[in-house]
């Protein structure tokens, strides 16, 4: 073989890695693992792009290194394929989801093997199998016969909730439940009716039916999770989103708010992405204070921060959903309040917390008493109140808090100081003035002390009681959709039952079409003779995109088990995820979620572990490198960026692939499209350049990159050097191709140092010289260091310095080409592997050791010393550079120039600097 032919090489090896199913993995205790997961992609139509794999190549990188290293790497693949696109897809066509989602999966594995990825395919799982979907309807399940007890901090059977309710009701319970659940005893409870005990029980329930106002999307037909809407449209779609009541399934993951939070201290995360999840979770430590209605029974609780502002205190405003409005409402203001309400509750919770410039309300007509002063104070409704956190009620504090002081400025009430610096609250001097907590006290703690002992303070005075509060909601489950998981529930007398677990899979039903029924049912609505043993109706909704992901990650470590969704042993030697590469997007969705159920499914005694991904990185998106033309306006002609400015164009976005070095091939792009037949154009200089942009690669923008037209021009190994070398891997960057011939150069390079001038495989027997050991265990060193730092961009660097030096020393002999082909082999496996087999070895390059670098051949031998006596230099010498500082001054003070240049005086200081310089001072 002449020259360096990826393509045979590539086409030969893959083909071999397959055969002999070298990826395959099987538990073994005598070994360490190590598990290295990718999100897994949602198979789309359009394919993979040259973004998608950065994080594969990555992960596949650590994979092949651990494996050197003697673990035994579980790195598998598969596909979150249940989802909107396909459905979509469905409702336009008529075709089954199914069989679109089964071609992009095809086309997804025939791009995913062109790269020589070194998954284990064995473990593939399909989240839209029914093999895979009947343990999510499992797991289900088993949330829905799970409590969540606060005394234990953990879900536990519904049968021991059961036990407790027939021994003492309710009261003595401390359970994750529903606000609204009142209060019972345990003869109430046997005298209940069953459909009002399973009424009962949902409010206990970790899944559980309720009324909930959700974010309905009429474009899409479903309803969407609060992290699949942005700035009030679908993410997916940009349809709007409306707010509406409905029933729905929902996941007490508020439940495991405190754990969640918990837990990221364990985990190795980046510090940006748990902040996320921290904002997300978003507790918060504070108080409900009791406000008494002048002149009504009422009573009003706000759910305040800064309890220590009670003083301040000259209005109470409701969110304007507030159920007691009516009541509070007097006659005279009854229009006002009737209008302002109306206009309110149509505005979307996000514009209504963005928007902090307009200032609206209205008065009830109503006053509280502030139980500190015990003066009247007003009481108002606000839309910056929201009906959904805390209490839906807020005390104004317009001298402490900017929203409070806006609003009272607006409508004239009054602004009345917190005095600090006096505890004055037991006998206040001046009725209006004081704090409930002496400042000095509060100065000398941090806030959160501070917050606490203010807290303290007024649940001693009795204003209220102590309370966290939580940003994050349950998460809404069901999906009005057709390509989801069905939920394993049928309904009898409107009470929700589970199916017998035999009964699983339940199978996604034929319908006749893919959307919502005539009256408004989803489309599961449509199945006909579809009912649980021929009698009972069927849930409808079917599972959101995160139900299967939430888990996944357990499967691929026992993913044929027929018995269970994982085997004990498989969980307890897999146990988690050691290296997870996925984007940021998922932060406060999958990311959340599959923690929630890690947590849950270990508290159930199904898995050991109880955080999912012990290490967490995400890669940076690569951005498309767009190409514009300039379209001079009402005409079919085009004109040079350079001259654009002389006509009024209209710019508009082309295929990339028309275009080289910003030169437009002007006939390829009158045959792109139609009407572009015959287009003219003014060239600047005969040529006719294209303006770019750095965007999201997107087929919108027609700036997407095939890998697969990459790999065939250049080959896999160089994309996947590629990819690395062009920076770091968190970090977002553009696609451009400039530096890839460097790349492909390098692999010929390496390639021409085992091969002769008549390109004959010649490797040499010859032992190394020190030169060319150093060289090469510079380079074991540095890869092992960057791999370890997840720093690989580095690392492709180092190969390159490594092959050059190499080259300038000429060095083809066997041993350093032997360790160099196995430290390149995670980056570059296909000419590895090539060229590991050429030097004679009959195994993969894969089943082999990691070489350890030796420092001793590390050691720059030497360095020469300027010697410098009274500031002057007057000699140079070379001392070994591991030499210590007084052999160093020894040896120096021998010499025999030195010698002169003292003339008899003994130095009053000698200074020696390893490495640079030794200064003699006489
Ligand atoms: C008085 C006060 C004085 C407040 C002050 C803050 C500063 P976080 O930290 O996000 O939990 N609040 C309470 N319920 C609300 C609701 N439903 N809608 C809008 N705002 C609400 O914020 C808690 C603070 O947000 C509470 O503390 C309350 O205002 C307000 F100098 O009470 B504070």
């Amino acid at each position: 073989m002449a020259d360096y032919n990826f393509r045979e090489i590539e086409n030969k090896w893959q083909q071999h890695w397959r055969d002999n199913n070298i990826y395959q993995v099987s538990a073994d205790p005598t070994r360490p693992k190590y598990y290295v997961l990718d999100m897994f992609p949602y198979p789309s139509g359009a394919g993979l792009h040259v973004g998608h794999p950065l994080g594969y190549i990555a992960s596949d990188i650590v994979s092949r290194y651990k494996r050197l290293k003697g673990f035994n790497v579980l790195h598998p693949m598969g596909f979150d394929s249940f989802g909107l696109p396909a459905e979509q897809y469905a409702i336009q066509t008529g075709q089954h989801p199914a069989i679109t989602t089964a071609q992009n999966i095809e086309r997804y594995k025939e791009q995913l093997g062109n790269l020589g990825f070194s998954f284990d395919w064995s473990r593939e799982v399909q989240t839209s199998s029914p093999d895979f979907y009947r343990w999510t309807q499992w797991i289900f399940m088993q949330l829905f016969q799970s409590w969540f007890n606060q005394k234990t901090n953990q879900a536990e059977p519904i049968e021991s909730l059961i036990t407790q309710f027939e021994q003492n009701g309710n009261t003595s319970v401390n359970a994750a439940c529903d606000e609204d659940t009142l209060a019972f005893t345990a003869e109430e409870w046997s005298n209940s009716s069953e459909a009002e005990q399973q009424k009962m029980l949902l409010n206990y329930r970790l899944t559980y039916l309720a009324d909930t106002v959700v974010n309905w999307c009429p474009g899409l037909g479903t309803v969407l999770a609060n992290d699949e809407v942005k700035d009030g449209y679908s993410e997916r779609g940009g349809y709007p989103v409306e707010r509406k009541k409905m029933k729905q399934w929902m996941m007490r993951i508020t439940a495991y708010a405190d754990r969640l939070l918990d837990g990221l201290e364990t985990i190795e995360w980046t510090d940006s992405l748990k902040e996320m999840q921290r904002n997300w979770i978003g507790r918060s430590t504070g108080c409900e204070l009791d406000f008494k209605v002048q002149s009504a029974g009422i009573t009003l609780t706000a759910f305040t921060t800064r309890p220590d502002t009670i003083f301040g205190v000259t209005y109470i405003t409701l969110a304007p959903e507030h159920e007691l409005i009516g009541e509070l409402t007097t006659p005279e203001q009854q229009e006002e309040v009737a209008i302002y309400v109306e206009k309110a509750v149509n505005r979307s919770e996000r514009d209504r917390m963005a928007d902090v410039k307009t200032v609206s309300g209205a008065f009830t007509g109503s006053y509280a008493i502030n139980p500190i002063s015990n003066e009247p104070v007003p009481i108002w409704i606000a839309d910056y109140v929201l009906a959904g956190y805390g209490t839906g009620v807020v005390m104004g504090v317009p001298s402490s808090d900017d929203r409070d002081f806006r609003f009272a400025k607006h409508f004239d009430l009054p602004i009345i100081h917190v005095i600090e610096g006096t505890e004055n609250l037991e006998n206040p001097t001046e009725k209006k003035h004081g704090t409930i907590i002496n400042s000095d006290f509060l100065n000398g703690m941090d806030s959160h002390d501070a917050i606490q002992a203010a807290i303290d303070k007024a649940v001693q005075l009795k204003l209220g009681e102590a309370k966290v509060n939580y940003r994050m909601r349950d998460a809404v489950f069901s999906r009005q959709r057709y390509w989801g998981e069905p939920v394993p529930v049928y309904f009898k007398d409107d009470i929700p039952h589970l199916l017998d677990e035999e009964d699983l899979p339940l199978e996604l039903p034929a319908v006749d079409e893919y959307k919502p029924t005539e009256d408004g049912e989803p489309p599961l609505g449509r199945a006909s003779d579809w009912q649980y043993k021929n009698q009972y109706g069927y849930e409808l909704t079917t599972m959101p995109g995160w139900a299967g992901s939430s888990w996944y990650h357990f499967r691929y470590m026992d993913a044929h088990n027929e018995e269970e969704f994982v085997s004990k042993e498989a969980q307890a030697y897999w146990g988690n995820v050691d290296l997870y590469i996925g984007g940021t997007e998922h932060a406060t969705g999958h990311l959340l979620y599959s923690r929630f159920w890690t947590k849950f499914l270990h508290d159930r005694g199904y898995v050991t572990v109880d955080e999912p991904y012990q290490k967490l990185i995400n890669q940076g998106m690569i951005q498309g490198q767009s190409s514009i033309v300039y379209r001079v306006k009402g005409k079919n002609e085009f004109v040079s960026l350079g001259l654009k400015d002389q006509y009024e164009v209209m710019p508009m976005h082309i295929d990339v692939s028309l275009v080289s070095n910003n030169v437009l091939d002007t006939q390829a792009f009158q045959q792109w499209r139609d009407d572009l037949n015959g287009a003219q154009f003014i060239l600047e200089e005969g040529k006719y350049l294209c303006g770019s942009e750095v965007e999201k690669m997107s087929k919108r923008l027609f700036n997407v990159v095939n890998p697969d037209d990459v790999v065939e021009q250049y080959g896999a190994d160089t994309l996947r050097l590629y990819e690395m070398f062009l920076g770091p891997l968190e970090q977002s960057k553009p696609w451009n191709t400039n530096g890839i011939d460097g790349v492909f150069k390098f692999l010929r390079k390496l390639w021409r140092l085992f091969h002769d001038g008549s390109g004959n495989f010649s490797v040499s027997e010859a032992e190394p010289t020190s030169e060319e050991l150093k060289v090469l265990h510079r380079a074991i060193k540095k890869t092992q260091e960057d791999i370890e730092n997840y720093s690989f961009n580095t690392t492709v660097s180092s190969f390159m310095i490594c092959v050059n030096e190499l080259t300038s020393l000429k060095c083809n002999k066997r041993s350093v080409l032997t360790d160099l082909v196995v430290i390149l082999s995670p980056f570059a496996p296909h000419i590895a592997e090539e060229l590991w087999h050429l030097l004679g070895n009959v195994d993969s390059v894969t089943q082999t050791n990691f070489p350890n670098y030796n420092e001793e051949y590390l050691i720059e031998n030497v360095h020469e010393y300027p010697i410098s006596i009274n500031g002057k230099v007057r000699t140079k010498l070379n001392f070994a550079l591991d030499m210590s500082k007084e052999n160093i001054e020894q040896a120096v003070l021998q010499d025999e120039t030195v010698h002169r240049w003292l003339d008899g005086k003994s130095p009053k200081r000698v200074i020696v600097v390893p490495k640079r310089i030794v200064n003699i001072v006489i």
